[in-house]
Parts: structure tokens; sequence; C-alpha cells
């Protein structure tokens, strides 16, 4: 294994932008993209993490301006404020909604498409009222992606949030039993530690579907902040031989500049 700043070569690090910040909301920077995408690159970040309710309202142009200025990536879009901001649901009882969920889905993988970008699907899966009702429009939107280019991830997250596919376990075999073409799992650290009883042993289990990472330590602050234990989650994505991005989705907290320092302090000092 090449090593190169510390860290596996093939192991990229990502911030993550939103348009704006809340002390509730597991995304570090907001603000002018030059300047916060110029901060992450001096910090050692290699890419920036999309955090936008509506692709049609983000300012692509100028982030991807400043990321080329400064020899960063765009490692994903991430989806979920669409849920939570405008409540689509890829399973809501209402089709319109639904319909409204694919639609913005495949205008995520459009943007993503000229940035080499993954589409993170993680809460707007929505929630379930029964086990029937489970089918949802995945396989194509999958199918999609795929035509274009376009990895998508599909996430585990709490039962807190989302109220099926909690565990790394139940979230892989809902990948390979769909066959959904071009999608892989994202592990969330966060998450994993309310769900999974051995975070290690998770990773091993989803060995090459691994797709993305986000880390955040167990009260979602940044990476060494809490109590998880960050050594044991890299050594396992060491052996798996992890290819892909980390990325820093947890709360601004306490400000933004101490967390964006902090999570690649973190990481680092871990591996
Ligand atoms: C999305 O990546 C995620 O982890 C959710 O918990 C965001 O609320
Ligand atoms: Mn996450």
């Amino acid at each position: 294994m090449s090593i190169k700043n510390g860290l596996p070569e093939q192991i990229k690090l990502s911030a993550t932008l939103a348009a704006e910040l809340s002390p509730s909301s597991p995304v570090i920077m907001a603000g002018d993209p030059d300047q916060k995408v110029a901060l992450a690159s001096r910090l050692g970040y290699d890419a920036i993490e999309l955090h936008w309710a509506n692709p049609a309202y983000l300012p692509i142009e100028k982030i991807a301006a400043a990321c080329s200025a400064y020899q960063m990536g765009i490692s994903a879009f991430a989806t979920g404020r669409a849920y939570v901001q405008e409540g689509l649901s890829l399973i809501h009882e209402d089709s319109d909604n639904r319909g409204a969920a694919i639609k913005r889905l495949k205008d995520y993988v459009d943007a993503a498409a000229p940035y080499e970008a993954t589409v993170i699907i993680g809460c707007i899966r929505g929630n379930l009222i029964s086990e029937d009702h489970r089918e949802s429009s995945l396989k194509r939107l999958a199918e999609y992606a795929l035509e274009r280019n376009v990895g998508i991830v599909f996430e585990a997250i709490n039962r807190f949030e989302n109220n099926y596919l909690n565990t790394a376990e139940e979230t892989a075999a809902f990948i390979r039993e769909n066959s959904l073409p071009n999608t892989k799992i994202l592990l969330d650290t966060f998450h994993m530690n309310i769900e999974d009883a051995d975070l290690s042993k998770a990773i091993l289990d989803c060995g090459d579907l691994l797709g993305y990472i986000h880390i955040a330590d167990s009260n979602r602050h940044y990476a060494g902040a809490g109590h998880i234990d960050l050594k044991e989650i890299l050594n396992a994505l060491k052996t798996v031989n992890y290819q892909g991005y980390i990325s820093a989705e947890c709360l601004p907290l306490p400000d933004s500049d101490t967390a964006l320092a902090g999570w690649i302090r973190g990481v680092k000092d871990a591996f």
C-alpha cells in the first residue's frame, strides 16, 4: 500500500459544504465557495461534498471554478435536504411526491455527471408504512445513473431518522438482492455507532461493496471529539483495501473552522 501525506494514496478526504450552517445539521462549511474551498485545500482535504436541497439552486459554476483553482474534486452530491426541507421521498404514499423525488434524484445525477461525482441516497428513501410498501424506483434510478456514468451510494441510516435499512448488513443485503447497478453502500460512523454491533466486522462484511464513508464521532462532532474507536474503523478500511472518499459529515461545532481542522487531524492521527 503506498502512503502519501500519512494516508494510503487511494483514500481521499472530503469536506462538506452547504448554503447555510445549522448546529443540528452535519455539514461543516458554508459561505463563499472560493474561500471555503481554499481553506479546505490548505488543510489537506482533496474534495468537497455538496449538500443542497435542489441542484437547480446550487452555485455549481462558482464551486467548480474554486475546485479547479485549488486542485480539489467534487466527491458527492448529498440529497437528504430534499427530504428534510421539502419532504420528497422515494416511497411516499402520494405518487406525485414520489415522482418529484425521482425527478429530483435524476437532476442530481445530471448535475454530478460532469464532475465524476457520486450521488448519495440517504434519508430521501423515506419511511415505511408497511413491509409491502418497500418497493421503490431505485432500480430505474440506478440504471439512469449508470447510463450517465454516475455512481450511486446508498446509505445505512439509524432508526431515529429512517425506519428501515438501518444496519450495514441489511443495507448491503438490499443492494445485493435488488442487483442495483452501479450502486454501492455508504457507511456513516455516526449511524454505525447506533446500529452496528461490531463496526469493524460491518466494514469487513461489506468488502468491495463499500463505496463511500462518512466519518463523524459518536456525538456527531468531528473525528476525535467523541468516543468512537477510529483506529479500528480505519484498520478495517485498510484491510478491505478501501479506495474512495472519506467525508467530514459532522456538526460544525464548536464552530466550522475548529471542526474542519479538528476532523482532518483526528482522521490522520488515527491512520
Ligand atoms: C446523510 O448522509 C446522513 O447521514 C443523515 O443522517 C443526514 O441527516
Ligand atoms: Mn451520512
